[in-house]
């Protein structure tokens, strides 16, 4: 077996973007394109003698990717690989293996909820060794090295099984092929009462069900092991749990828009508790019979009832609190309340992960269906809907009346405590990107206009109107070593406390995406009907204004947004209220 150095050049915009390169399969298998960027990684960050975990949500292309990080990685002098079997490993996974076996990092081969197949997406992220993704300042390096580099080196080998698990050589490196579930499983035995979901869902056969719907994606075989062995529900709690290289043919994000599989089951079968994952299982979506859980909404709730959960009790409790900025302010008020130290990092969880090694974060979020805790680095999709199940069963647990508790009284307890933030995004898919840069340069026009602040705007439609109070780029220092990451979403804020956001998409894979947030906040004393109102009713004249500051109709060419976040909730008499 020889080393060879290939001559190469430099391709355009291998910039990793809010997590990892993600590009079109056909961009990824042009000749010397996927050998540059993992040659990157090795040039920008010493990694000779290391050990690396290897694996993926399986999408198409991803066993070439494997193998072409196999003859890179031996090339450059790496110690050793632990490869996931047949390359499949969840990103939480991942997370939890760099960090239980000290491996120096991790290669992550996921587009995340992106589409798969040939015509679709596929994607490389690199970890660092605390479990989570590389900070701007090392992908800053591997993008530098990907504007400059000249060859790259490989190890001339037959290709790996790694369909089969245990030990093999590959040149100097040694090869482990790994366990795909088992240590992530062992991991949530560690975090929460099993014992205590399991008795609440026996003695509950007929009145709660649960469906987990894994759309096709990496999750499938976690699922499994969690929800029909350790839990003991039937083969139809789950659906869609193998994963497949084009994901079924589907769109493998848990939102309301494209988890229709989920929705649609979980309306016709009245499911009690209806959850589902993202391509690469750090996302999740909480979805029972008339209660969507907002992810905003879902973080603040886990952070309220965290102490049902042993990890938070054994580890000394919850130490801080933190959100995503346009994740809504929900979990601001748990942590005022609870008098912990909370915190607004940039989107994207790497910006959580400083906190978390400083011991000052325990439960994060972000508002696109991103949910985790300092368990690992990265967000969790199961470890979320484990959280849920494990509050349910809790808030049974301590209700002795008799009455079921559900998502929806759940959710109706959390709002009557602390108000309800209504919360929603809008999402324009690959638009033209010189129609986003437009919106991008409007907006900071009005930022820098001194006559903006004080302005009204009244929604046609409703007659309601809203006056500006700041407008602002959101600027972020990390307090712990102290990078700044500027310009991370244009924010506007109105006197009654709503507020709107806009962001430009940094996982897109064509074009440009915008992102639109919008939330209000509605106090407890509001009274339930105003609490348990449809998103759409509540936030409706905040749109239009939105829409309507930002000329985003006309600068995107679209009438409709691809993507709508909004929660529904029933209404509930409140006499059931707690
Ligand atoms: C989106 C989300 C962001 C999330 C990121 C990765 O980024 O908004 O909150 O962290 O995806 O999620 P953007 O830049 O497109 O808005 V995943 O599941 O791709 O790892
Ligand atoms: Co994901």
């Amino acid at each position: 077996m020889s080393v060879k150095e290939i001559p190469t050049k430099p391709f355009d915009g291998q910039k990793p973007g809010t997590s990892g390169l993600r590009k079109r399969v056909k961009v990824f298998q042009q000749e010397h394109y996927t050998e540059n960027f993992v040659q990157s990684i090795f040039d920008a960050i010493p990694l000779s003698g290391s050990t690396l975990v290897v694996g993926g949500d399986g999408r198409y292309y991803s066993p070439e990717a494997v193998q072409i990080i196999l003859r890179i990685a031996s090339a450059n002098g790496v110690s050793k690989l632990l490869i996931g079997k047949d390359g499949i490993l969840s990103t939480p996974a991942v997370s939890n293996i760099i960090r239980k076996y000290k491996a120096n990092g991790g290669i992550l081969l996921t587009a995340s909820h992106n589409p798969g197949g040939p015509n679709a997406d596929f994607g490389i992220k690199y970890n660092v060794e605390n479990g989570g993704p590389a900070p701007e300042n090392i992908t800053e390096k591997i993008f530098a090295r990907t504007k400059t580099i000249s060859s790259y080196k490989v190890l001339e080998a037959p290709a790996v099984d790694i369909s089969k698990l245990g030990d093999t050589t590959y040149g100097p490196l040694k090869v482990t092929i790994i366990d795909s579930v088992k240590d992530y499983l062992e991991l949530l035995h560690t975090i929460f009462d099993f014992k205590l979901i399991k008795s609440f869902l026996e003695s509950h056969k007929t009145s709660f069900k649960v469906l987990f719907d894994g759309l096709h994606g990496v999750t499938g075989p976690y699922a499994k092991a969690i929800i029909l062995e350790t839990l003991g529900l039937p083969a139809s709690s789950v659906q869609n749990c193998e994963p497949s290289p084009d994901f079924g043919g589907g769109h493998p994000d848990p939102n309301l828009t494209y988890a229709h599989s989920l929705v649609d089951a979980v309306e016709k079968g009245r499911i009690n508790f209806g959850a589902a994952s993202d391509g690469d299982g750090d996302r999740n979506m909480i979805y029972g019979a008339g209660a969507f859980v907002t992810p905003s909404d879902s973080v603040a709730i886990i952070a309220d009832w965290a102490e049902v959960i042993p990890y938070f009790n054994k580890k000394g409790g919850v130490k801080g609190l933190a959100r995503s900025m346009p994740t809504s302010a929900a979990i601001d008020l748990v942590a005022k309340a609870k008098g912990l130290e909370y915190f607004e990092v940039p989107t994207g969880w790497k910006f959580f992960g400083n906190l978390m090694d400083a011991g000052r974060l325990s439960i994060c979020g972000e508002e696109s269906f991103g949910t985790g805790s300092d368990h690992i680095r990265e967000k969790d999709g199961l470890w979320a809907v484990v959280a849920w199940l494990n509050i349910i069963a809790a808030a049974n647990e301590q209700d002795k009346s008799g009455k079921l508790w559900g998502i929806r009284e759940i959710l109706n307890k959390h709002y009557a405590k602390y108000g309800r933030s209504f919360f929603s995004r809008y999402d324009y898919e690959e638009v033209p990107s010189e129609g986003a840069q437009k919106l991008v340069d409007h907006v900071n026009g009005l930022i820098k206009s001194s006559s903006f602040s004080g302005k009204s705007y009244e929604s046609s439609a409703t007659g309601i109107s809203f006056t500006v109070a700041k407008a602002y780029n959101f600027d972020y220092t990390d307090p712990i070593d102290k990078s700044v990451s500027k310009n991370q979403g244009q924010v506007v804020t109105f006197s009654d406390g709503s507020r709107v956001v806009w962001r430009l998409s940094g996982t897109g894979s064509q074009g440009a995406t915008v992102r639109m947030y919008v939330e209000r906040y509605v106090s407890a004393d509001a009274g339930e009907r105003e609490l348990s109102r449809d998103t759409g009713e509540g936030l409706q004249a905040l749109i239009d204004v939105a829409l309507d500051i930002s000329n985003l109709k006309q600068f995107l060419g679209r009438e409709q947004p691809t993507v709508i976040t909004v929660s529904i909730i029933s209404v509930i008499p409140s006499h059931e209220l707690n």
